[in-house]
């Protein structure tokens, strides 16, 4: 038996394993306690030689010879070099004709998925190509903690630092489920002694386990963060110090305009200690003399008042009372939670889906950086740490795509500051210019992965736009809903079946040291290629070899490690991985600044203002949550451990631990409808219906119920439903995508309404 050191790249914990192989095939994969991601693994990892042997994977290139839509489809198999020669003869062709932005691709999550270490190849092929349209899920997934973000901190929310934290905040995130690495650290803190606030509506593990839990109300996750915003001002309990010194908070904003003001050189200004006003020393990284947080001065006729005197406005609504009334937060776990945050040490924090998928994402996500923020902890030992241990060079090929290109992007013209600028795009965006709804017609879509029809809402939307696409091509392990309606497939070669490079382990700022290049440790099934290989292939005959390191992954790699000290053939060496020279830097403001326009924190956001969007998180009358009339019942949707979106359902040793899609019911929800526990209900939204099964849990918030996303697969045997209607129990076609929010094009998918049924 061979033990080749890997890691599980299934989902976004990347844990750290040890690889059995016999006689050429994977036997299991177990934990390597040395791997800093590496201390246990879970039971979607552990199926990993289910699926890698699945008699239902691909392995040859097909092309489909029935109409668009028959089911089942029919398929022959054609050889790679006929299904390469003809899409990239196709691709070719749109690209030279109408341009290449007529080509859409789409890319399966790789926070979620073996496109982990694959990514940046895939997404170097697109940009390299020049197409602005990648439908990538980043809007309803990490775009806001990792770029909205960006807007306040000028980097993203950083790694939380737990070994060093004393007080943890957990926000619509539930790492027992969907990180486990990062589980395992906080735990570890928690035996320590570290507090714990978990901000979420269900009864997670670490929701049970938190020192205080604000168990509210779906997407009522910005007037939260405001609430709590409003405890710090109005008990003076937050780090004025740090606020004043690193942040715009004393930068005065001028009544007339809305600007902040600034001298001739374009400086920005504060209102002095002594009711004066004070300049920036941009060398020096400080004001030119003490400040004031809050108040207001009159310059040269001018009215002024300093960005948190404003920010103390758009919080002053949300008093504990009215914060309880909106998000069914008890008031004193509110009152405790702020209380807990100030009396900390070292704070860290972490928030993703939770609130990443509602209208208001993006104000909520400034809401809580700024809550954040006036806390003092970031970049701070214990905080959240932004950075890399090391600098690598990106290779994703950002600088390929020209802004000329960029401004094609589908959707672009109304989102100017969103995932548009790195060439990503909505699911809805691509379908409506595929029907000729848009600026121009998307030819060609081009698919690495995802299941747009099981994943996305607007299902209908996209069979419409598949049948109008001159190609379809879709790249995957299985044949799954969407691949169905693709001209051509492409069986894709899972992680264990091919090379990956990972820099950097994320779960402590110790494992961002780690480098490893996981060998591929069981050969291709069939015939099927890495992603890379694909791209590869195409790039060669699409003339972009030069652009594509060569085809060379090697060359590629060495230029990603080139100022790390670390090279290539070390990391063969040690395929367990290397440590890179140097830490993740902590306090780097200190000597950096923050890498905002301004150099400092930016709470009042001058940039979200130019966009004709609100410089501060107000809560607006047309964010509140209105029941529609006959859907009085809150719905979100949540993640297990057992699945990973759309996949593994089909993998019989995680369809047992999960047989049926579940809906977590509150009692006061169930009871009256008289549903029990394991009844099937129907769910109904005024946009769709989904059958599912209920499991009522007694603490979950009142009038709510939370379901998971993902099914698309006959029922099992107690279901009530079957093969021919394999879609009942997806969530997504009763969402509801006819609003978004206006700065990254998020939709509602944890904050519906619906009602629900016995069956
Ligand atoms: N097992 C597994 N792991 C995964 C994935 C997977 O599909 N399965 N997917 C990967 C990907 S792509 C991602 S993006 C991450 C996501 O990782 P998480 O963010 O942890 O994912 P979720 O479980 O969807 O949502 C987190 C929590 O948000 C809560 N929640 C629901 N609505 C609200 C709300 O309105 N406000 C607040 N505050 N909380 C709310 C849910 O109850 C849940 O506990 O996981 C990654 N890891
Ligand atoms: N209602 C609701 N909808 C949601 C969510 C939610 O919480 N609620 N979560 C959203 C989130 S956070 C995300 S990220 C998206 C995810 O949405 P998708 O990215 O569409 O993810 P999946 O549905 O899991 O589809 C993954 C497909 O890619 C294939 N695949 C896996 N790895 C690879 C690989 O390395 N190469 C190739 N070529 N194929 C591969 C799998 O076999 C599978 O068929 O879903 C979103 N949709
Ligand atoms: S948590 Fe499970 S699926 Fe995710 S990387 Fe670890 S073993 Fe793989
Ligand atoms: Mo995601």
């Amino acid at each position: 038996m061979e033990n080749i050191p890997a890691f599980c790249t299934q989902c976004r914990s990347r844990c750290g394993c040890i690889a059995h192989v016999e006689g050429g095939r994977l036997t299991e994969i177990v934990p390597d306690p040395g791997h800093p991601s590496g201390k246990k693994l879970c039971p979607k990892g552990r199926a990993a030689p289910e699926l890698i042997y699945h008699a239902d994977r691909l392995t040859h290139p097909m092309r489909r010879v029935s109409p668009k839509g028959e089911r089942p489809a029919r398929w022959e198999r054609i050889s790679w070099g006929t299904a390469l020669d003809e899409i990239a003869a196709k691709m070719g062709a749109i690209r030279a004709e109408h341009g290449a932005e007529q080509v859409a691709f789409s890319v399966t999550t790789p926070s979620g998925t073996h496109m982990s270490d694959g990514i940046a190849w895939v997404e170097r092929f697109i940009r390299g190509f020049g197409s602005p349209n990648n439908i990538y899920s980043t809007e309803i997934c990490n775009w806001h903690k990792d770029h909205v973000s960006r807007l306040t901190y000028g980097s993203d929310t950083g790694v939380p630092d737990y070994a060093r934290s004393d007080c943890m905040l957990l926000w619509g995130h539930n790492p027992v489920a969907t990180w486990l690495a990062r589980s395992v650290e906080m735990q570890a803190a928690m035996k320590r002694g570290a507090k714990l606030i978990v901000v979420d509506p269900r009864a997670t593990l670490f929701a049970r386990r938190a020192d205080c839990w604000l168990r509210l109300r779906p997407g009522t996750d910005q007037v939260l963060g405001l609430g709590l915003i409003h405890i710090l001002l109005r008990d003076g309990t937050f780090d004025a110090g740090f606020t004043a010194r690193w942040t715009n908070a004393a930068a005065l904003v001028r009544e007339d305009t809305g600007d902040l003001l600034r001298d001739a050189a374009g400086g920005l200004q504060a209102l002095g200690a002594d009711g004066g006003v004070v300049g920036y020393d941009g060398q020096k990284r400080d004001w030119r003399g003490p400040v004031a947080l809050f108040g207001a001065a009159e310059v040269n006729g001018v009215r002024c008042r300093t960005a948190l005197s404003l920010l103390q406005e758009v919080v002053a609504p949300h008093d504990p009372t009215s914060v309880a009334d909106e998000t069914g937060v008890d008031q004193d776990a509110l009152e405790q939670a702020a209380q807990m945050m100030s009396a900390a040490e070292a704070l860290s924090y972490c928030a993703w889906n939770g609130v990443a998928q509602s209208r208001t994402a993006s104000q909520t996500e400034r809401a809580m950086a700024i809550l954040y923020t006036l806390m003092g902890h970031y970049g701070q030992p214990g905080g959240n740490v932004p950075g890399a241990a090391a600098a690598f060079n990106d290779i994703s090929g950002l600088d390929l795509l020209s802004d000329a290109q960029k401004a094609k992007g589908v959707g672009r013209e109304a989102r100017p500051i969103g995932p548009g600028n790195q060439g990503w795009v909505t699911a809805r965006d691509v379908y409506r210019a595929a029907l000729g709804q848009g600026r121009y017609p998307v030819r060609a879509l081009i698919s690495f992965g995802g299941n747009l029809l099981a994943a996305q809402p607007d299902a209908d939307l996209a069979t419409e736009a598949f049948k109008a696409l001159e190609l379809h091509v879709h790249a995957d392990f299985f044949l799954n809903a969407t691949a169905e309606w693709a001209d051509i497939v492409l069986p894709a070669a899972t992680s264990w079946e091919r090379e990956g490079l990972r820099h950097g382990f994320d779960a402590t700022l110790e494992g961002q040291r780690r480098v490893q290049l996981r060998p591929a440790v069981v050969a291709p099934i069939g015939e099927s290629r890495s992603d890379v290989a694909i791209v590869m292939a195409l790039a060669d005959r699409l003339g972009m070899s030069e652009i594509m390191f060569d085809c060379d992954v090697d060359k590629g790699h060495a230029h990603l490690l080139a100022n790390t000290g670390v090279t290539i053939d070390a990391l063969r060496a040690q395929p367990e991985g290397v440590e890179v020279p140097g830490q993740v830097r902590v306090r780097a403001h200190e000597t950096d600044g923050f890498a905002t326009p301004s150099g400092v924190i930016e709470i009042y956001s001058e940039q979200i203002r130019r966009t004709g969007l609100p410089p501060l998180p107000v809560w607006r009358e047309q964010d509140a949550m209105v029941a529609p009339e006959g859907y009085p019942v809150r719905l979100s949707s949540a993640k297990s451990v057992t699945y990973c979106h759309s996949q593994h359902r089909n993998i019989a040793s995680l369809r047992r631990l999960q047989p049926n899609p579940p809906l977590e019911m509150a009692p006061d929800v169930a009871e009256p409808r008289g549903i029990a526990d394991g009844a099937w209900v129907a769910v109904t939204t005024p946009k769709g219906r989904f059958l599912a099964q209920a499991k009522v849990i007694a603490a979950q918030i009142p009038g709510t119920v939370v379901a998971q996303h993902g099914w698309w697969v006959p029922g099992s045997a107690d279901a009530p439903y079957g093969e021919a209607d394999a879609m009942a129990a997806n969530i997504n076609p009763a969402m509801d995508t006819s609003e978004c929010d206006p700065l990254t094009g998020s939709i509602p998918l944890r904050s519906g309404w619906c009602e629900v049924a016995l069956l």
